[in-house]
């Protein structure tokens, strides 16, 4: 229905919509990123935990068609991995290399992989976990890679309602010094780094990933390693469009100052924990520097060149 609204809309002269979903299939857990001109969503694939053993990605020249790229990362090649549970992953570009990091399942922590393309295939880049043990009560899922003004890079983590910073080495391969724990309140997975107008918005996921009580906060920081304090809520179940939406990620559009925020969502028929889809919406930020609340909608956001 919604692709027959659109071709509509394109033909009475309005602008072309990504439409939400953006793609079809059960993926949860998006990171949106441009890279080398074109647009990349890296998600779970949002299966039982059995079936979880690989991760796809998807890229777009322009936001509304988007291919996917299969099997970027196979648990098959990460012996030390659980093979069950591929959860979360994020992409950091560095020195022209990629690196992934990537939730290994319940036990094996986290790993890292690396790729000379956006596109992949990523390889396991040190043969065991980057992060196995539960360090301040952090789960070692749900990682965020994010990369200072001053070129120091940083991994946000954690699951079962506890979030770690710790700084990365120069060849992100390791972690250096202090796991520091900034868990603000409300706090359950997904954390995620941005930094506008020189401060920090550390964001997250609140409530339970398998209902509709999930969402998205967000505290600001003079400091990429805190204090955060939560300041309010962004983006929530709309039961006249989709339930349960939540472990987004933010893209500034390049050369642009608007911002999208790419989540995953339950659509209002749908029941089971894992039926998530891939949705990108527009964030705002007001004059002041909050966060608007999201509008999450089934048009999506403008396509981009
Ligand atoms: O997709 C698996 C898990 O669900 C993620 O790790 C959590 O953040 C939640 O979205």
């Amino acid at each position: 229905m919604w692709s027959a609204i659109l071709l509509g809309a394109t033909m009475m002269g309005q602008p072309k919509m990504t439409g939400n979903p953006v793609f079809p299939g059960w993926y949860a857990d998006p990171e949106l990123h441009f890279f080398e001109g074109k647009y990349y969503i890296y998600p779970t694939f949002s299966d039982e935990y059995e079936r979880q053993t690989f991760f796809d990605a998807f890229v777009s020249d322009d936001l509304t068609n988007w291919k996917k790229i299969p099997r970027i990362l196979d648990f098959a090649d990460i012996p030390w991995s659980t093979n069950r549970a591929a959860w979360a992953p994020t992409v950091i570009e560095k020195d022209g290399q990629y690196f992934m990091y990537f939730s290994a399942g319940d036990g094996a922590g986290l790993g890292v992989a690396v790729a000379d393309k956006p596109e992949g295939p990523f390889r396991d880049a040190i043969g065991k976990p980057l992060i196995k043990e539960y360090i301040n009560g952090a789960q070692p899922i749900d990682a965020m890679a994010f990369t200072d003004d001053d070129g120091q890079s940083y991994l946000y983590y954690g699951g079962w309602r506890h979030a770690n910073v710790v700084r990365l080495s120069d060849d992100m391969l390791s972690t250096e010094g202090e796991f520091k724990e900034i868990t603000p309140e409300g706090y359950v997975e997904g954390p995620f780094m941005l930094k506008q107008d020189g401060k920090y918005y550390f964001m997250w996921s609140e409530g339970s990933w398998g209902d509709s009580t999930y969402g998205v906060a967000y505290a600001i920081s003079d400091s990429p390693t805190g204090p955060f304090v939560r300041r309010a809520k962004i983006l929530e179940s709309d039961f006249s469009v989709g339930k349960g939406a939540g472990h987004h990620s933010v893209l500034r559009v390049p050369g642009t100052d608007e911002y999208l925020i790419c989540y995953h969502r339950r659509p209002l028929e749908e029941e089971h924990r894992n039926h998530r889809v891939t949705c990108i919406d527009r964030l705002v930020f007001e004059p002041n520097g909050d966060i608007r609340p999201v509008k999450i909608t089934h048009e999506g956001v403008e396509a981009r060149p």
